[in-house]
């Protein structure tokens, strides 16, 4: 008999199918049994009636347990009051294994609980729609990367040197040697410009953040354009483009897990270029406004970003920060040496920032001086500085996290439920 998977039984109405899957929930009343089973694709209701089918297939819908996997032959019968709007008339079933009594139940759960049940919890409609909208997600990056003329690099994970500050590195020894998990794929993807003008990279990258917050993994994923010849202004432009770009896309093909979320869709609505753009200064401003505490000078914590960014009904793009809080490698304003080209993005609804990126420095000279000035191995570095020897240009670039544009565009109260398995300080497990 033929597999169907649930999401194509609409195709199949009249015809007897074979469905496989897990038995989300059932109920009963007298002879009949109700079975909700889920496959991933959807969910169909199937009823076993006791008048309709031999003794085992009733017995079995009888004892059949949550989450056990089950095999059933029926009949695909349109029916408006079912989800999905078909019902399978069972014709014959079988339990391929017996779902042992599943911890996971209808009560309320502790977060930590959970998260220790991170491999059975994923199975619920809510954590499945919030992957789905991750995996939309992730392919409107590519795609937008794509149809635009960039090539994808894949930078290496292992690297000798430190991107993003040396105060998250994660070590690890590499036959004899150091080694560090890459916090970016950036200096690699500036080497890749002169190879192919436009890149991104996308992969895991790693930070040891000893922060817990509601925005901080240890682990996390990160897309990174890169390009040759652009300023910083092209790069805003970019990054508005590009957000707008993933927004569009997840309202067009993932209402259904939206609804599921119960997300206001409205301000997502909104998310279309331009953006506003406001100098570190400017949105300094706006916290002594709201008399919020800041000194001059630091970076933005995740509160005050909440704040300026409460200000807009869309992202807004702060750049120009002090250079002194910034990464090495950025380029320092020509109009003010003090302020770094550099430029966050952050996300309405509180979310905060979940852009960072800048142009970058192009004169070996002054990079070399960075180099010295962060305390940063010059040896680990020298490929680096050649990027300034032979054919140097300006360029530009940023990382979005993924983690933080789900957890945004779904909504959520804390990154843990944008990835299938997190990783944070006190969580490597399951
Ligand atoms: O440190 S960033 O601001 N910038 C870079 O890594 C640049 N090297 C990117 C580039 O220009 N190619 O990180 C970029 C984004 C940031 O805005 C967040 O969205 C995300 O990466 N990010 C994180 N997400 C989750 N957890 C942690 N710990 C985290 N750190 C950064």
């Amino acid at each position: 008999m033929k597999h169907v998977y649930i999401a194509d039984a609409g195709s199949h109405e009249g015809q007897t199918v074979t469905v496989k899957g897990w038995l989300h929930n059932k109920r009963s009343s007298g002879r009949l049994w109700f079975l909700l089973v889920r496959d991933g694709t959807g969910m169909i209701q199937s009823v076993v009636s006791q008048k309709d089918v031999q003794e085992a297939t009733f017995e079995a819908a009888r004892t059949v347990n949550q989450e056990s996997s089950v095999i059933m032959r029926g009949t695909v019968i349109a029916d408006e009051r079912a989800p999905g709007g078909y019902e399978l008339q069972v014709e014959e079933m079988s339990v391929y294994q017996q779902a042992e009594e599943y911890p996971i139940t209808p009560k309320e759960h502790g977060t930590a609980f959970l998260m220790d049940h991170r491999h059975l919890w994923l199975r619920s409609s809510r954590q499945r729609a919030i992957l789905k909208i991750r995996h939309e997600i992730i392919k409107a990056c590519r795609d937008f990367f794509d149809s635009r003329g960039f090539t994808l690099v894949d930078t290496p994970i292992f690297t000798p040197a430190a991107c993003e500050g040396t105060t998250t590195l994660f070590e690890t020894e590499y036959f004899g040697q150091k080694a560090f998990l890459s916090q970016s794929g950036q200096l690699y993807s500036e080497a890749a410009i002169a190879a192919l003008g436009k890149v991104y990279c996308f992969g895991p990258t790693f930070r040891a953040e000893k922060s817990k917050t509601r925005r901080h993994l240890t682990e996390f994923w990160m897309v990174e354009p890169e390009v040759a010849w652009a300023d910083l202004d092209d790069n805003m432009d970019l990054a508005e483009a590009f957000v707008s770009y993933i927004v569009e896309k997840v309202l067009e093909n993932r209402g259904e897990e939206l609804k599921q979320l119960e997300r206001d869709t409205r301000p997502l609505e909104r998310v279309q270029p331009p953006f506003l753009r406001i100098s570190y200064d400017e949105a300094a401003d706006i916290l002594k406004q709201e008399g919020v505490s800041f000194e001059l000078g630091n970076d933005f914590g995740g509160g005050d970003e909440t704040v300026i960014s409460g200000r807009f009904d869309r992202p807004v793009m702060v750049h120009r920060y002090p250079a002194a809080i910034k990464a090495f490698y950025m380029k320092r304003d020509p109009h003010d040496e003090s302020r770094a080209l550099g430029v966050d993005v952050l996300a309405p609804e509180g979310y905060g920032e979940i852009i960072g990126g800048g142009q970058r420095e192009d004169d070996y000279e002054t990079l070399r001086k960075r180099i010295d000035e962060h305390g940063l191995p010059q040896d680990a570095f020298q490929w680096y500085l050649d990027l300034r020897r032979y054919g140097s240009v300006p360029h530009s670039g940023f990382g979005l996290g993924i983690e933080r544009t789900v957890a945004w565009i779904c909504k959520l109260p804390h990154v843990r439920e944008t990835i299938p398995f997190p990783r944070m300080m006190h969580r490597l497990n399951p």
